[in-house]
């Protein structure tokens, strides 16, 4: 059983999408960022930065004692790990995924996360810190687009990598990103919302954030 500290934003959808596909038994232990429960010395004591999502395996394979990951990136890598799944066994096409991995985690997830803020929390006020970052919004998904031209997924296969960017792009409208304007990753979009998995981990544990 995994225990997953979870709020229903983006990096928390990650990983719900991520245990769905891989069909992992777990439970919600919801943590209400907006109440600031993410500060709780409960909680950071298994993630001192005080962000979702965390997950605790009571049963590693290892076969040893508890174990608890946060980041979601490196959430996922343990989880892929874990159950054989969505990751590639090629040297060279791992290192891709994980690539793209921290591309979001670095990138795509930051960026987009300040256009959210600026564009929702302070849309009069705040001009300087909207164009910056709706400007990067708009390179950032520049660079999705090319990617996605080349292949069906960020990889020639679905993997890790898409999971941990598709619930960003899911918030388009928050960062002011018509998707019309990058097809190819409309059409990816699109396809991934279709999945049994992802349309489980979103139905299940949907809140607006
Ligand atoms: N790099 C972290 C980011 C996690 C993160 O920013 N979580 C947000 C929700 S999406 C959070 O817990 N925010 C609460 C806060 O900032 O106090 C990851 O990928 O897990």
């Amino acid at each position: 059983m995994i225990d997953l500290y979870f709020w229903p934003t983006s990096n928390g959808h990650k990983v719900t999408i991520c245990l769905e596909e891989m069909a992992l038994d777990y439970r919600i232990l919801p943590i209400d960022i907006t109440e600031k429960a993410q500060f709780d010395a409960s909680f950071t004591r298994l993630n001192p930065n005080s962000k979702i999502p965390v997950i605790v395996d009571h049963r590693p394979a290892d076969g040893g004692d508890k174990i608890a990951v946060f980041e979601s990136g490196a959430i996922l890598l343990y989880l892929a790990e874990k159950s054989g799944q969505f990751q590639p066994s090629d040297a060279r096409a791992k290192l891709e995924m994980i690539t793209w991995m921290f591309w979001q985690a670095s990138g795509f997830g930051p960026m987009l996360g300040q256009a959210h803020h600026f564009n929702r929390k302070a849309p009069t006020s705040e001009f300087y810190g909207r164009e910056r970052y709706n400007t990067e919004a708009q390179r950032l998904y520049r660079v999705l687009d090319k990617r996605l031209s080349k292949q069906e997924y960020i990889l020639s296969d679905y993997t890790l990598a898409d999971m941990m960017i598709l619930p960003w792009v899911r918030r388009h409208l928050w960062q002011m990103v018509a998707l019309e304007a990058f097809p190819q990753v409309q059409k990816w979009h699109d396809k991934l919302l279709n999945r049994p998995a992802i349309k489980r981990a979103y139905a299940l544990h949907e809140a607006g954030a």
